[in-house]
């Protein structure tokens, strides 16, 4: 049962329905294509794969083009990355824009397959949305990942590269069959040894890395330490030293001299305590310009994060407002940076939080590459220990209306770059994946990770469209299994949030693993961010008028919305508004009611979660059945611990009463 959970959705069980499997063969097995690549070949042999194991044959390829079967060619004009397939007479055509449309269209064709789409339905017309579709890994090379809740990494143990590479192709795969076109391998806090990795020290093994990488059509990006030329001999990393650009254009050479398909350098700089071009004095364009400089010549990019607050904020301190840092850093710099800089944007202005307003750097900058950030790891959203399915969130985002350009200005359309015209944009995500059999820790995280890669390669994809591939695919096709895990996973994001932090105020975390119910836990430190309830009420005020302001920085209609208290969306109102615990929602309830009701209705829904999924026990085999089962009586327990202890906080400052009169711990 490792196998299964291990292959996640590229299982390619065995064909059962004969006929099905008769018609699959009679036009799969001659693969008519002329042209080859690396790509070309890495498709073919999972075409190859994927038909032995699921119809028990294995596919002649030849370049003659009278043959009957599935007929490959690449159209130049046809866009980059695009398939397209057609089904006449028995014959099925695949015709790509270039060698990547030609793998995805073979993933899609081994998809149709797993999901039995009968043969008439496989045509089909694709172009992704987003031009890049990246994963960023967040591995330190001593083998621990930077919130990492799958175990320890699996390409590095001990500062080397773990030899056998095995689990990295096969991650490639993963990663490619949901259109993923771009990675960067190590964390983007950069310490000591990871420094390295753009040295002599570990060439080499990026370039083997990277290699395997390209046969899947993904780019390797990697993380740079700012301050590397310090840690090489010279005496400063300002950026418009002469040393240090005549130090990044040499390590630019090597680099691509060893690997001319080299994607470039992520770069988290001037951000929790990593150093960048503040330091010397110098802004993040002219910081990030003279990195481009150096990799221009070979295509490079540098993806740099505006991930940039003051993480030493006092909690006396009730100027500052970290909500506003990225705005206040980088709308200035609109227009400044070189093009092929892509600035990366956390989807909300704080960080990864069960509920954020969408960050307004996005509808706010105009002339400047960039991409937007999601993190599919959980790290404040249960740690891959609860059941949390992110699609519906990061779907939210995509569909906020920035009103950048009038009405309509989506976020989804400006990230794909479709509205400002950007030469690169996109969306990137933290990865969840960590050296596990099932990749994922929790195996219902892997949903999380292809719905990712396929939400990003069409956004228009309902939540419940790609929940569906992923059950079918992972689980089988019975009708009774796939209805209860679509009804488990569906609601998932909401009861998370219903049994933690209500109404857009986030954290009430432990402090650093970020953990578990802790109202206070940051309340009385640094990091900016602050939930300020006292006996009255609850909340941080970000209006124009008498709070930080941090609402100005949207666009007339958002300002409007957000700013007035009458007019906050319920979710977000605590994020906008300090209101006391009286205060009237739209739902008509107090804001203290509706603590007390959605902290004990998200528990409420974990137990039905729990019995729904009891159901499955003859459904699903054992080893997977189990493994899924204690993670759910874990997050019961977590979410009886979060009301509680919720619960109890607030009725201790507020000293009101339960309506209904259930069992708070007074
Ligand atoms: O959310 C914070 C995490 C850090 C992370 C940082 C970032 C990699 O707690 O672990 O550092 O975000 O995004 O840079």
């Amino acid at each position: 049962q490792d196998v299964l959970s291990y292959r996640a959705w590229l299982q390619y069980c065995p064909v059962k329905d004969e006929e099905y499997k008769q018609q699959i063969e009679a036009v799969l097995s001659v693969v008519t294509v002329k042209e080859t690549s690396i790509i070309i070949d890495a498709a073919l042999s999972e075409l190859s794969l994927g038909l032995k194991e699921m119809c028990a044959f294995q596919p002649a390829i030849t370049t003659q083009s009278n043959q009957n079967g599935l007929h490959i060619t690449i159209e130049d004009t046809q866009g980059k990355e695009t398939f397209h397939i057609t089904y006449d007479k028995s014959q099925l055509y695949l015709s790509a824009g270039d060698d990547r449309g030609v793998l995805y269209g073979v993933y899609h064709l081994l998809r149709q397959i797993q999901l039995k789409t009968p043969l008439e339905q496989f045509g089909v017309k694709e172009a992704p949305k987003n031009p890049m579709r990246m994963i960023n890994q967040w591995d330190d090379m001593n083998g621990e990942v930077e919130r990492g809740y799958a175990g320890k990494s699996f390409f590095y143990d001990q500062y080397q590269f773990i030899k056998d590479r095995t689990r990295v192709k096969d991650y490639a795969r993963l990663l490619s069959s949901t259109g993923i076109n771009a990675i960067s391998i190590n964390n983007v806090n950069v310490h000591e040894n990871e420094t390295d990795l753009i040295f002599d020290r570990y060439l080499a093994d990026v370039k083997q890395t990277a290699d395997i990488f390209s046969m899947y059509g993904i780019d390797l990006y990697l993380s740079i330490n700012y301050a590397a030329p310090m840690e090489k001999g010279l005496t400063t990393a300002d950026p418009l030293d002469e040393d240090v650009k005549a130090f990044w254009k040499d390590r630019a050479k090597v680099i691509y001299d060893n690997m001319p398909h080299f994607g470039g350098f992520l770069v988290k700089a001037d951000s929790e305590n990593r150093p960048g071009p503040f330091t010397y004095g110098r802004n993040h364009a002219e910081g990030a310009n003279m990195l481009a400089e150096a990799l221009a010549p070979y295509g490079g990019k540098v993806i740099w994060r505006c991930f940039v607050y003051n993480c030493k904020q006092d909690w006396r301190d009730r100027q500052t407002d970290r909500a506003r840092a990225a705005y206040d850093h980088f709308l200035p710099l609109d227009g400044e940076f070189l093009d092929n800089v892509i600035l990366q944007i956390k989807n909300g202005p704080m960080d990864f939080q069960v509920r954020e307003p969408v960050s307004p750097l996005i509808g706010g900058l105009e002339k400047t590459n960039y991409l937007l950030e999601f993190q599919i790891a959980q790290e404040y959203l249960g740690q891959q220990k609860h059941l949390v399915y992110l699609v519906p969130q990061w779907k939210e985002v995509l569909n906020f209306d920035t009103y950048q350009k009038g009405e309509d200005t989506r976020v989804k359309d400006l990230v794909s770059g479709k509205v400002l015209n950007q030469k690169h944009s996109g969306i990137v995500s933290v990865s969840n994946v960590g050296i596990d059999v099932n990749w994922t820790g929790h195996l219902m995280a892997q949903l999380n990770l292809y719905g990712y890669g396929r939400m990003i390669w069409n956004p228009d994809l309902s939540a419940e469209a790609i929940a569906l591939e992923w059950i079918k695919q992972t689980f089988g096709h019975d009708e009774a299994l796939v209805q209860t895990l679509l009804n488990i996973v569906i609601p998932s994001w909401e009861t998370y949030e219903n049994y933690t932090s209500p109404l857009g105020i986030g954290w009430m975390v432990n402090i650093s693993h970020h953990y578990g119910p802790n109202i206070d836990g940051y309340e009385y430190d640094n990091w900016g961010t602050y939930h300020f309830a006292d006996r009255d009420g609850v909340g941080v005020d970000r209006t124009k008028e008498t709070g930080s302001g941090y609402s100005t920085q949207y666009h007339k209609e958002n300002f409007e919305c957000y700013n007035d208290v009458t007019t906050c969306p319920d979710e977000l109102l605590l994020f906008f508004h300090h209101v006391p615990y009286t205060h009237k929602l739209h739902s008509g309830k107090t804001v203290i009611q509706h603590i007390y009701d959605t902290h004990f209705k998200g528990v409420e829904e974990v137990e039905e979660m729990i019995a729904r999924f009891t159901t499955l026990r003859t459904l699903i085999d054992d080893a997977r059945f189990e493994s899924v089962m204690e993670r759910l009586n874990h997050q019961l327990y977590m979410a009886k611990e979060w009301r509680d202890i919720v619960n109890t906080y607030f009725y201790r400052k507020s000293g009101i009463d339960d309506i209904h009169g259930r069992k708070i711990y007074a």
